[in-house]
């Protein structure tokens, strides 16, 4: 047990201010003198982990006591970013530390801002991991994250004048104060060696590569509750046995090294780059990784709370329910199935992507060589599959069944044991007449071990045969598909809103919706309400607690709805528009000191942020703006001022540093900022701004500011999209496509707050298709707009491949795959509704008071309870 403070004093601002100075003299990072900035941010974060443990080991001690079904939150990427102001403010404690910090003689926000962003994640994905674990906290379900402590996080993105360029972000560097390593809790991963039949008739994995998998806690605590969860990140290790102190000892001191290194390395770099075999094989040992240890500890902590008798029927009804969020999952340790272990859990799949690119598939040969045992377990389930496959429609007809499993399978041009392939062969269909079929079985023929025998006898003779000619051919490569091995072992599959879980069920795995409906559900994303608007918009936060009441909002965001009685008063109006304004102004000095670029706060800010990537379509934002450029620079100055609204275009977002068109479009959107915002005839009439570094703190002040977003994704490749959710919640007004969580959001808002242009995700096989046959025929503004650009008004970088992705299929053509020139004539025309909008102000307020009203759906309380309820089968447990 723990010692236990009965009561432990709620701190003040005394007990505060020595409680930080106690931490910067005895848990000492810097030198003794001074009490700088990055000291006061270090101390105070010590001791608000002190707060945090409290309620970490209370909580853990009654969920021991309780012996309470947990849930596990598997996930590749968690994306925290900062941790002081979201803990201070769940623990109700930021006047005391604002206090106690003037006392120090430092400002509170000045010290929050010394904070580095955790950035174990690229965006979305990640991101919502980290809302799940705010709210699973909050709402008080036991429940954790697992994931892996990366060395490196998401790079660091500097903007030049050539773009992009990509800096290791060293997160660590001076420490982390808000984790707690736990050297006492490790567990062993293997990889590689290979799997021997034992004595025991049983298969056994020996020999190979062993490292140790370290867990390093970091507390995850609740708004207003006492509850604190846990985010369990595993850090690679070699055992310590494995240091060959001879090679060191005898001089080769790099080679004494050599295994620490290789084991170390797994938790380098997150998504280090999978072009060679040796990336390939180093993204699955993190999978591996992450899945291995979190089981190991699963399983442990099942068996020391069951005591002395461990009951493994109680596994999965009492105690745990483990899902693997994980778009590339690796679902399980599946030497767990094996012991029988998995078959008794319930793990549950959610799909965060429809990308083909993203839908995982490992070579059959290289996860062979790293995790033989594994894989033979995996050709098991994947025979299992086939049985059932062929049992479903193996009456119907030969055809029909050889697609089913063609698309089904988990191993891709992996044959089949022949007890299988010969029961495939051997369904000849007879047909007696229109409507019945007879099937001639081999079991029908009384068949036996010799007849299959001779079967194998012949198959090798064709196989022989047919291979002498044919050598050239290669082989088509064995695969193993990660998606289907998590719908096949999930008991649920998810998608992300409804429009993605439709696209899922009927497009992407509509096969095994035919086979197990039951499986599919959908989950639409949501955000937490405290990082997303209570702490990083306290002005709005301020207007919203006097006009609904009360702060229940924070936690019962139907609550703002109430705002809709108010859309139209004259006081809230000006008190909306005065934070609006307020926000803006901070942000006008963040883009000027990470600019240059000076901003007027009276334009309209216009933001799109987000990874960059085609689907995305940042392209079209920003040929929309060069259209509109155009426009300007035809027009007198008097004209001008009457058609065009003053805006500030604002674009965010890092590229994969391999993803070569998305650099481009980076490059790009600096290229047109770079004339337009030096061009006195346009002035403060339109701005092109590129952030650099986007990431989540840098979200926390960008969407605050914000009066118009962009989430314009060729509809139905966007999976959710949760940024949507976090501006239409500030009182921002959406631009978009109907794709993912849009078509809620809107429904939510009401269409008349929407400004909605674009093809429909029905539409788009159709059009792509015309457009392939050469069919379509381009706006004349949209040729208009990329001759401009050719013009070489941006400079002179070679945009041939850029807008060549955007031709036919000629040269640098690529036939426009992502509709940007199907999309455009609407996008622009509907930008000049935006404007129109916008110049009577009265009627922009009412639509961004309208958008923070209709967004009480996309909090990220109402998607846990969902997954609790539907697919956990969780409950909440209020410490007592
Ligand atoms: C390396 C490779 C397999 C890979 C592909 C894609 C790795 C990571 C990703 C990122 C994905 C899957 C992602 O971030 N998806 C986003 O998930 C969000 C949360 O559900 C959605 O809102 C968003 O639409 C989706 O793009």
């Amino acid at each position: 047990g723990y010692p236990t403070i009965l009561n432990p004093p709620s701190p003040d601002s005394t007990s505060v201010a020595s409680s930080v100075k106690y931490h910067a003299e005895f848990s000492p990072l810097f030198a003794p003198e001074g009490f700088s900035l990055p000291k006061a941010f270090y101390a105070t974060a010590q001791s608000v982990r002190d707060s945090l443990i409290v309620n970490w080991n209370a909580t853990y001690e009654y969920y021991d006591r309780m012996n309470m079904k947990q849930a596990y939150y598997l996930s590749m990427e968690f994306l925290q970013g900062r941790a002081l102001l979201n803990a201070i403010g769940n623990l109700e404690l930021t006047g005391p530390y604002g206090d106690a910090l003037k006392n120090l003689g430092h400002n509170l926000e000045a010290v929050a801002s010394q904070e580095p962003d955790a950035a174990l994640g690229n965006g979305g994905l990640g991101r919502l991991a980290s809302c799940f674990l705010d709210s699973l906290a909050t709402l008080n379900y036991p429940a954790w994250g697992y994931g892996l402590r990366y060395r490196y996080g998401l790079f660091k993105q500097q903007i030049t004048t050539e773009g992009q360029e990509e800096v290791a972000e060293n997160w660590l560097e001076i420490c982390n104060p808000w984790e707690i390593v736990r050297n006492d809790v490790s567990y062993p991963v293997k990889f590689f060696g290979k799997v021997v039949s034992g004595s025991d008739g049983e298969r056994h994995w020996i020999g190979g590569e062993d490292i140790k998998a370290v867990a390093y806690d970091v507390p995850i605590p609740g708004y207003k509750t006492k509850t604190t969860g846990n985010l369990r990140l595993w850090s690679t290790t070699v055992p310590s046995e494995d240091f060959d102190l001879d090679a060191f000892n005898s001089g080769e001191h790099m080679k004494a090294n050599e295994a620490q290194a290789n084991a170390e390395m797994i938790c380098y770099v997150l998504y280090p780059g999978d072009e060679s075999t040796q990336g390939k094989i180093l993204r699955l040992k993190q999978q591996y990784t992450l899945c291995s240890a979190s089981l190991q500890d699963i399983i442990a902590r099942f068996e020391r709370r069951s005591g002395e008798r461990v009951k493994w029927e109680e596994f999965p009804e009492k105690y745990v329910s483990a899902t693997a969020t994980v778009h590339h999952q690796f679902m399980a340790d599946l030497k767990s199935v094996e012991e029988g272990y998995l078959e008794n859990m319930t793990v549950a799949y959610t799909n965060h992507t429809v990308l083909p690119e993203a839908l995982e598939k490992w070579s059959f040969e290289v996860m062979e060589k790293l995790l033989p045992r594994h894989v033979e377990i995996i050709q098991k389930i994947d025979e299992e599959l086939a049985h059932t496959i062929i049992s479903e429609y193996g009456d119907k007809d030969t055809e029909l069944l050889r697609k089913k499993l063609n698309v089904l399978r988990i191993l891709e041009n992996v044959e089949l044991p022949s007890s299988v392939a010969s029961l495939i062969k051997e369904k000849t269909i007879v047909r007696t007449d229109e409507n019945e079929e007879t099937e001639v079985s081999t079991e029908e023929k009384g068949s036996d071990d010799v007849d299959e025998e001779e079967e194998e006898e012949k198959e090798k003779d064709a196989k022989a045969s047919k291979k002498a000619p044919k050598e050239q051919v290669p082989e088509p490569p064995k695969m193993v598909r990660m998606a289907n091995l998590a719908v096949v072992g999930g008991h649920a599959v998810n998608g992300v809103a409804e429009i993605h879980s439709a696209i899922v069920k009927d497009e992407v795995f509509s096969d095994f919706y035919e086979l197990w409906p039951e499986k599919f559900q959908n989950k639409t994303n949501g955000v937490t309400p405290r990082r997303w608007i209570r702490f990083c918009n306290p002005n709005l936060s301020r207007i919203l607690t006097k006009w609904i009441g009360s702060e229940d909002w924070v936690l019962n965001t139907e609550k703002l709805a109430v705002l809709r009685k108010f859309a139209d008063d004259k006081d809230l109006h000006a008190e909306w528009i005065e934070a609006k304004r307020n926000n803006k102004l901070k942000l006008v000095s963040f883009i000027e000191e990470k600019t240059g670029y000076t901003v007027s706060p009276d334009a309209m800010f216009d933001i799109q942020v987000k990874r960059i990537h085609e689907y995305k379509r940042q392209l079209l934002n920003v040929l929309g703006i060069v259209y509109r450029y155009k426009k300007m620079k035809e027009m007198s100055a008097t004209e001008r001022k009457v058609k065009y609204v003053p805006r500030v275009c604002i674009f965010g977002g890092k590229a994969f540093s391999t993803y070569v068109q998305a650099k481009r479009i980076v490059k790009f959107i600096i290229d047109v900022g770079a004339t337009i915002n030096r061009d006195p005839e346009i002035g403060d009439l339109l701005k092109v701004i590129f952030v650099p570094d986007y990431n989540v703190s840098v979200a926390e002040l960008l969407i605050p500011a914000s009066e118009l977003s962009q989430h314009i994704s060729t509809a139905g490749m966007e999976a959710s999209g949760t940024s949507n959710m976090k501006f239409a919640m500030n009182g921002c007004v959406l631009i978009g496509t109907m794709d993912g969580a849009n078509v809620e959001i809107r429904e939510e808002v009401g269409e008349e707050n929407f400004f909605l242009f674009g093809a429909r995700a029905e539409e788009i096989a159709g059009l792509r298709k015309e457009r392939a046959e050469g069919k379509f025929v381009p706006d004349p503004r949209f040729e208009e707009v990329k001759d401009y650009v050719r013009s070489g008004v941006f400079g002179t970088f070679d945009y041939d491949e850029l807008l060549g992705s955007l031709e036919g299929n000629e040269g640098f053509g690529r036939g426009d795959y992502f509709l940007v020139g199907q999309d455009f004539p609407s996008y622009i025309e509907c930008q000049e509704k935006v404007d129109e909008a916008y110049r009577d102000q009265r009627r922009w307020t009412r639509m961004s008071i309208m958008n923070t009203a209709g967004s009480p759906k996309f909090s990220s309380d109402r998607t846990i309870r969902e997954y609790a309820k539907d697919i956990w089968n969780i409950k909440p447990a209020e410490l007592p």
